[in-house]
């Protein structure tokens, strides 16, 4: 007999970092319409497109059924359909085989874009088993903000866009497309209606840009220059905080005095931003107060990266916006599970001596290993070797930079795993393809571990397939197999239990809550100074010698270098209607956005002979792609723009679906990092084009 239509709530989640609260309508298992909560704390009724229609990704008919096993060659396509059991022994015999071997420092447990609670789950079997690497794409997403924030002022400060703000700083942050860590873009619009004022920093005229009182468009890679001017702005013109300054920073002067070589004449040189809008968008971001600096990832993308983000830090200090209202601000989780019990970090007290980047010299308080030092490891056995690989929710070949490097490092592995809800371009180089439950499917938590100071109740609302299971469940009975049980729960579900247990709420009472918020404590340093080793802000870093770190902000040079054969500067940006590298395969979504875009200034256009909808080839030092042009002046003459991501799930699985034809990271490279992260530049490439 039919079911009644019954509404659930739950939250939106696995189409970016996820946090729209959700009104789902579901009848027989299958949800009809999902509309926006209006009680969401973080969306309060907005939701965006590729929100709504999210559900079409549980029924696409190519999508994993079963557990597969390789029968060809590595990415060949041909797989024998096995049983759960079957699955589960064959990756534990390997995973422990090389264990015995090599140690079980050998085997590297790789996440992507943390989704839900699997990924501090899959950081619980890497220690349980005995590997410190948790390979992660951290060194080009949140860890360079967190961690040089940790540094610098004891905390990560996030944009507090829930109280009142006078002024938004959105840096290289496009919200109304990507809604990163939770930051709905709904949540930012209203503050611009409540009156907020808004200066944006980005390359491209983003909606965000349309709509600013100031658009500094900067030239791709020197955003660390921009804000050193910034910098140079409000200590020249003694606008800062000075009360603040006095009693709460370390190493004031020095700053000052370094700063002085970066006036705006030198600064515009160097980003192409004219001096006057340098002056007047520092004096508007000192004046509001409080004003909400709202960072975004493309910063993470050079290997300039911790002296961009350093600069940040400083400019949010010495204003006197760090840990006010509406300012940048420590969210304080609410009272739940730390980390370190969840992935039972005593079970590795040495990790951070022990992973391989570590071997690299990564800055203290990096917890996970930069792809590039992965691969070196696998290719080089370097600092030892590596020779498994158990990955979830990740793509590295369409993810990481340089992606035939990638492809090598696959294909000299002795064991690969991966859980996935569709066969990918990495997928298809695994031994064992395990076929995952997603959102709708299983309970899960939300937001945990990103330091916003807020989980989010993800309750199932739907079967999924007979086979699909949740990462949970796959790694809760793997970590049977290769590791004590006691770890490890009769019940999976179990985990959730354990997160919520300090707040005193089951699941259950968790989920008709809906979430849970940390308090809101401000200027909480009056009484207990900042978390760093001085008790201050350290504009300069008192642990610069011991870590081998730079002691203040500073611009050396370019990413890359100008190069008169490659003349016009790679950029990206993520597109609104995908995650990442994820379902290209989802009908809804690929009618939006067919083909990779690649947007080009008219003049420039005209120039190589192209027309909006011609096929462009883009080169750099490192290699070539064909993308379609998207002819448009939202970007600078000399930048263009190209789509990420990009693989073909309607190509041929026995070439792992045309990965290399339009895929960004052929264009990059893994040879020039930035020492603290490990990151690479993933843009500010120099490039040029030829109608394809
Ligand atoms: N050139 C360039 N490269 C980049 C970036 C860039 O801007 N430029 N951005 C970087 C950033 S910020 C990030 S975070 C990384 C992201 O890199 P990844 O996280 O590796 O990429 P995604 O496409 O988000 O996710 C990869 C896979 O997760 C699968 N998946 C989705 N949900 C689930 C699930 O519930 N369980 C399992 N097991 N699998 C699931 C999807 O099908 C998809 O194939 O890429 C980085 N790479
Ligand atoms: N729709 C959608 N949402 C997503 C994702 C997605 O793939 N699609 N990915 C998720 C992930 S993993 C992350 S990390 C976040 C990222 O979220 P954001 O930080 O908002 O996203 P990006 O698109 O990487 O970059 C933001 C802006 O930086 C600009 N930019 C590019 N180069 C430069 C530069 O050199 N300097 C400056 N100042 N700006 C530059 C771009 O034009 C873009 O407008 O979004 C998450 N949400
Ligand atoms: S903005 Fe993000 S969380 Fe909100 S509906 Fe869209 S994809 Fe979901
Ligand atoms: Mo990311």
């Amino acid at each position: 007999m039919s079911e009644e239509t019954k509404w659930v709530k739950t939250h939106c989640a696995r189409m970016d970092h996820g946090g729209c609260g959700l009104l789902v309508e579901v009848k027989d298992n299958e949800i009809i319409k999902i509309k926006g909560n209006p009680e969401g704390y973080l969306n309060r009724g907005y939701t965006c497109y590729k929100g709504r229609v999210s559900a079409e990704r549980l029924s696409h008919p190519d999508r994993l059924q079963y557990p597969l096993k390789r029968m060809g060659e590595r990415g060949e396509g041909k797989w024998q359909r096995i049983s759960w059991d079957e699955a589960l022994d064959y990756t534990a015999n390997n995973l422990l085989r090389i264990k015995e071997k090599y140690g079980a420092r050998a085997v590297g447990f790789g996440v992507g874009m943390p989704k839900g609670l699997e990924h501090f789950i899959m950081i619980r079997l890497a220690n349980v088993f005995g590997s410190p690497n948790v390979v992660a794409s951290q060194d080009v997403c949140h860890a360079p903000r967190e961690v040089t924030g940790m540094h610098t002022c004891g905390f990560y400060p996030v944009a507090d866009l829930h109280n009142p703000t006078q002024l938004i700083l959105s840096w290289a942050s496009n919200v109304l497309s990507t809604n990163e860590e939770g930051q709905i873009g709904g949540t930012a619009l209203q503050q611009l209606k409540n009156g907020a004022k808004l200066i944006v920093v980005d390359p491209r005229r983003t909606e965000l840009a349309e709509k600013a009182l100031l658009w500094l468009q900067l030239k791709p890679g020197t955003a660390q220059a921009l804000a050193l001017g910034f910098l140079h702005v409000i200590i020249e013109e003694s606008l800062y905080d000075k009360e603040f300054v006095e009693k709460y920073t370390f190493g004031f002067e020095e700053l000052a005095q370094h700063t002085k070589q970066y006036s705006p004449e030198v600064v515009s040189e160097i980003t192409w931003v004219e001096p006057d809008l340098i002056r007047k968008a520092a004096r508007m971001y000192v004046e509001a107060k409080p004003a909400a600096l709202q960072w975004g990832n493309a910063i993470e993308h050079d290997i300039n990266v911790f002296d961009a983000t350093r600069s940040l830090v400083c400019m949010m200090a010495i204003t006197g916006n760090l840990e006010v209202p509406g300012g940048n601000i420590n969210a304080y989780e609410p009272k739940i599970a730390g980390l370190g019990e969840m992935v039972r970090a005593d079970l590795m007290p040495n990790k951070v001596k022990e992973m391989i980047g570590a071997y690299h010299g990564t800055i203290p308080k990096m917890m996970t290993v930069p792809p590039t030092y992965f691969r070196k490891a696998v290719l080089e056995g370097k600092p030892y070797p590596v020779r498994g690989y158990y990955g979830m929710c990740t793509n590295p070949l369409v993810a990481w930079a340089d992606s035939k490097l990638s492809y090598e490092a696959f294909k000299s592995l002795d064991f690969i795993a991966m859980a996935e809800i569709f066969m990918t371009p990495t997928a298809s180089m695994a031994d064992i393809v395990f076929p995952v439950a997603h959102q709708f499917e299983m309970n899960d938590i939300g937001h945990y571990g990103i330091g916003h100071g807020i989980i989010l109740a993800r309750p199932k609302v739907v079967d999924p397939p007979e086979e699909c299971w949740p990462d949970i469940k796959i790694m809760n009975e793997l970590g049977k197999r290769v590791s004590p049980s006691e770890y490890w729960h009769d019940n999976f579900e179990d985990f959730l239990e354990d997160l919520l247990k300090p707040s005193g709420l089951s699941y259950s009472e968790f989920v008709a809550k809906g979430y849970l918020k940390g308090p809101d404590r401000f200027k909480l340093y009056q009484e207990k100074g900042f978390k760093t080793p001085t008790g201050k802000v350290e504009l300069k870093l008192s642990t610069a010698e011991k870590f081998k770190l730079k002691p203040l902000p500073d611009f050396t040079a370019l990413p890359e270098e100008d190069d008169a054969a490659y003349p016009l500067i790679l950029i990206s940006a993520k597109s609104r209607y995908y995650l990442l590298s994820s379902y290209r395969w989802v009908d809804k979504l690929r009618r939006k956005r067919p083909d990779p875009l690649v947007e080009i200034h008219p003049e420039t256009a005209a120039s190589y002979g192209i027309n909006d909808g011609d096929k462009v080839v883009i080169e750099t030092k490192y290699g070539e792609i064909v993308q379609v042009a998207k002819v448009t002046d939202i970007v600078h003459p000399r930048v263009i723009s190209a789509a990420l991501g990009w693989w073909f799930p309607e190509g041929d699985a026995a070439k792992q679906f045309e990965w290399q034809k339009s895929n960004f990271n052929m264009l990059t490279s893994a040879g020039k990092l930035g020492k603290e992260f490990g990151t690479p530049n993933l843009k500010n490439l120099p490039c040029r084009i030829r109608k394809g």
